[in-house]
């Protein structure tokens, strides 16, 4: 049996919602306009039962009154689409359009070249509800960078912002000047400067990069943060096994051909690749009211964004709406690219529904540094590499969320369908 059917997906996506929704029209920095468009007629009505999330909720405890909120459903601006976030991976070769790229040789090194801007914009975190990010090239999370082992990234930073900012990686920077800190290389760059990072791609694994400015809360909850993915060089691994693996025993000549055969499967640049079925999920969230605390949580940005909206029960969803599950085929492997951008929470979890995964802590091993789990948890800026095998299962709906009860009601839950 699938976990749950549409029409309960349908209704537990909705009614949270809802709540969720109504629990930010007490909040000043949400105006009444935004909230009341968000909610609909009805919505608007129950807006009076109270704004706080208690409260909002015990108004609509009745099944029957539920169709009446119908309305609440979808995100209006379509600028940023979390589902074709999930797949848009930026190798310099291919990405998204609103990040200039490209890939050269130079000295005998790959260079991948990037061009960003930080930008002031105004970002939709649920239906109706705005928040006044600060944003590498106009999204959140920013742009997901991918590269291969030994490569060079390029980052050609702009800031057309108000306030100063850098680039920071999580990466291995034998360079001080390229750290992206308020005390190196350029310093932050105030609002027109350039600078041009360079960092060597390594190690292999999923990073995290963030802006380094001062207040160093404020700038990354504003939603100065992305992913780097390093795909493992397979030439490499068969040179230095050990590199990549948590193992003193002998590696026989089996082990080195399997270690070879998984970074072919994460690198790009192989056919292996292409029989996996990869996304990229930003855990984040946001302080509406910049009370210090966070009203709305998600996984890259959209509350209930991979929640259940209008469907056919066939696998067919509403055209152009951004509430639908994560499509999967059973018979493909599933790697998820996980980190955690959420502020002023200690930490933040990632759980699945009837399945357990392997769990590979900064992706930099090849070899699961948890095996067959179902729920994991990072602090913020830790990241890694989920993995999963939903070819035993009946095709259907499969929840996943985080597993702080508070933060998947306030928007971090989820659906795989398994088709
Ligand atoms: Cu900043």
């Amino acid at each position: 049996m699938p976990s749950i059917d549409y029409n309960s997906a349908a209704k537990v996506t909705e009614r949270l919602e809802e709540r969720l929704v109504e629990s930010l029209t007490g909040e000043t920095n949400v105006s009444r306009r935004t909230v009341l468009g968000g909610l609909g007629v009805a919505g608007s009505a129950a807006v009076g039962l109270g704004s706080s999330r208690a409260s909002a909720s015990s108004g609509h405890d009745d099944e029957d009154e539920h169709g009446n909120f119908g309305a609440v459903g979808e995100y209006r601006d379509l600028n940023f689409d979390p589902h074709e976030f999930l797949t848009a991976f930026n190798t310099g070769e291919s990405g998204q359009d609103n990040i200039p790229q490209q890939v050269y040789e130079e000295d005998g090194r790959t260079v991948r070249e990037f061009e960003f801007t930080a930008v002031d914009t105004t970002i939709t975190i649920a239906p109706g509800v705005e928040f006044q990010a600060w944003a590498y090239n106009g999204q959140v999370p920013g742009p997901t960078i991918r590269a291969v082992e030994g490569d060079l990234i390029r980052v050609e930073f702009t800031n057309l912002g108000r306030h100063a900012h850098t680039i920071h990686p999580h990466l291995k920077n034998l360079n001080p000047r390229m750290d992206g800190i308020p005390q190196n290389g350029p310093g932050v760059l105030d609002t027109g400067e350039s600078f041009t990072y360079e960092w060597i791609a390594q190690p292999a694994g999923t990073h995290f990069y963030h802006c380094h400015s001062l207040p160093l809360k404020e700038h990354i909850h504003r939603g100065l943060y992305g992913t780097i993915i390093v795909d493992p060089d397979p030439d490499r691994v068969r040179e230095n096994p050990r590199d990549y693996v948590n193992y003193p025993g002998p590696i026989t000549d089996d082990f080195r051909a399997q270690l070879v055969e998984e970074a072919k499967s994460r690198n790009h640049e192989y056919a292996e690749n292409d029989a996996v079925n990869e996304m990229v999920m930003v855990m984040n969230s946001f302080d509406t009211n910049f009370d210090g605390g966070n009203e709305v949580y998600a996984a890259n940005t959209r509350a209930f964004g991979y929640g259940v909206g209008d469907t056919d029960g066939q696998g067919n969803w509403t055209a152009g709406e951004t509430k639908r599950p994560i499509q999967i085929d059973k018979n493909e492997r599933q790697r998820v690219y996980l980190s955690n951008a959420t502020e002023f929470d200690l930490i933040n979890s990632f759980h699945t529904h009837s399945q357990f995964f392997d769990y590979y802590d900064h992706g930099t091993t090849l070899t699961p540094t948890s095996k067959t789990v179902d729920t994991i948890m990072q602090c913020q800026a830790q990241r890694g590499i989920i993995e999963m095998d939903y070819s035993n299962h009946e095709p259907g709906l499969y929840m996943f969320h985080a597993h702080q009860s508070e933060f998947a009601e306030l928007g971090w839950m989820s659906f795989f369908e398994v088709v």
